[in-house]
């Protein structure tokens, strides 16, 4: 459909420089033209050059102290993109790799994501290009309050609510509290994955991970089938994968691999939950040192990676949780976990598949839950922890957990019955972008041209 291409064509001009950006606009702009094709108001009110320009778009220096007294300095970022909806949310992410157009890319799939969340959330994301890796104790903090130096004056409860992403866990979001607390004299609901002890939420830490396994076997049950026994790869090592194991584990599914930024864990007889998290959340080491610590296990370093495929992906599963980071799975990997029987994807990670990676699981007709569906229990969680803040609650974890679940049974049914309304029943990635976009835009639509 013309408007959508040429749309996309401007934006291919503009962004060429922003390649992951462009990247999550063309999968979603191309669910989009069956929609538009019914509903001509989208492009009566232009929505498509309004939704992918952030409301607001901040970008600046943060300026630090190492150990050594070297003063340093990084880029941060605050991409408030839509606000339609609710409050801009989203994590913040800090890796070396981040750039302006990964934390677009970002934004641009949290505002359909929280969407489908049913809960009132807008999008953004947030992050800088420091690296908190071989960082100590006392850099780290520095660092997050030099961050939050500039961006308290961005965020609030009822306006801008950040949490985690890569780089940012648990750690990270108490120094950045206790940083904004400082500068405000406020103590409110500002950020989501504090600590339990100051406004946290139960099951916040488990949320993106337990509810990936959740969407699974939604998609699962809907083929009279289940993970129990079945043989799952997991990538990644951190909030995410871990808690993805953790919860395979829980339902009797034997998760074989995890994989870290070094290198890739195989263990034939299943994952050890306790072990992984002391290494990768209390010590903070590499999973070389799993492999050492577990005879079971077999450890492949990134150096010995064959150059057009991840090694991780060529082991024989019954299903696949991606869980580390964008583009993570090519077109050969896709191949390769087709060709070793995977009968389904559930992405952990944001925009884990490549766009040719992603029309090979859908051509195969596997289950295949797209992030901004599967992932998507992490931010709801942290919906959970804001509506817990504003009531003065604290909610039990079987609580949390249940609302967890219904809302992931919620995207995924809302997923579902669009992908039928628009005549592909097996294809979520149409049905979640459609269902995340239709929500978003007519609450534009109805606030105005603003
Ligand atoms: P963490 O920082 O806790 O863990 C990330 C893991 O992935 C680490 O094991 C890291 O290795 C590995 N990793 C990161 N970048 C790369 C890379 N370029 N190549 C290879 N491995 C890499 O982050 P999360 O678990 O929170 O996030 C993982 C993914 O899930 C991201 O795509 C994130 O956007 C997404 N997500 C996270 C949510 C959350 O609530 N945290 C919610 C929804 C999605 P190492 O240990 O060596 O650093
Ligand atoms: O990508 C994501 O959804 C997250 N990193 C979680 C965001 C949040 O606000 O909890």
């Amino acid at each position: 459909m013309s408007y959508v291409n040429d749309v996309l064509g401007k934006l291919q001009h503009k962004f060429s420089h922003q390649p992951e950006f462009l990247q999550a606009v063309t999968e979603i702009f191309g669910s989009l033209s069956a929609l538009f094709e019914r509903e001509h108001r989208y492009q009566k009110y232009n929505i498509l050059e309004r939704i992918v320009i952030p409301e607001r778009n901040v970008s600046f220096r943060v300026t630090w102290v190492d150990d050594k007294g070297e003063v340093q300095v990084n880029q941060g970022y605050r991409v408030e993109f839509n606000s339609a909806i609710g409050p801009y949310k989203g994590g913040l992410r800090f890796h070396p790799n981040v750039s302006e157009g990964i934390i677009k890319f970002l934004g641009f799939e949290q505002v359909f994501k929280n969407s489908l969340t049913g809960l009132a959330m807008g999008g953004g994301k947030g992050g800088s290009n420091f690296d908190p890796k071989g960082k100590s104790e006392g850099e780290i903090m520095r660092f997050c309050q030099a961050f939050m130096n500039e961006l308290f004056r961005h965020i609030g409860a009822t306006t801008d609510v950040p949490a985690g992403d890569i780089g940012v866990g648990g750690r990270e979001i108490g120094y950045l509290f206790g940083q904004y607390k400082k500068l405000t004299n406020r103590f409110d609901g500002v950020l989501t994955g504090k600590a339990l002890g100051w406004g946290g939420s139960l099951v916040r830490p488990e949320a993106t991970g337990y509810g990936a396994v959740y969407f699974a076997q939604e998609m699962l049950n809907e083929i009279g089938q289940n993970l129990e026994g079945k043989v799952c790869l997991v990538s990644g090592a951190g909030n995410v994968a871990i808690y993805t194991v953790e919860k395979l584990l829980q339902v009797g599914a034997k998760p074989v691999t995890v994989s870290d930024s070094k290198g890739m864990i195989y263990d034939e007889s299943g994952i050890k939950a306790d072990l992984l998290k002391d290494i990768k959340e209390v010590r903070r080491e590499s999973l070389e040192t799993y492999a050492k610590e577990c005879k079971s296990a077999k450890y492949t370093p990134v150096s010995d990676y064959p150059k057009d495929h991840n090694p991780l992906w060529a082991i024989p599963c019954f299903a696949a949780f991606p869980s580390a980071t964008q583009n993570e799975i090519n077109l050969n990997d896709a191949k390769n976990l087709l060709k070793g029987g995977c009968k389904c994807v559930s992405e952990g990670a944001n925009m884990p598949s490549s766009i040719d990676a992603t029309n090979a699981f859908l051509e195969a007709k596997i289950c295949y839950g797209p992030g901004k569906a599967a992932n998507a229990g992490g931010v709801a969680t942290s919906g959970l922890e804001m509506s817990q803040n504003a009531s003065m609650l604290s909610w039990s974890f079987e609580e949390v957990d249940n609302k967890l679940h219904n809302i992931m049974k919620h995207i995924y049914r809302i997923s579902k019955e669009t992908a039928k309304e628009f005549g592909n029943p097996n294809d979520l990635v149409l049905g979640s972008n459609i269902a995340g976009f239709r929500k978003v835009a007519n609450a534009m639509i109805d606030q105005g041209i603003v």
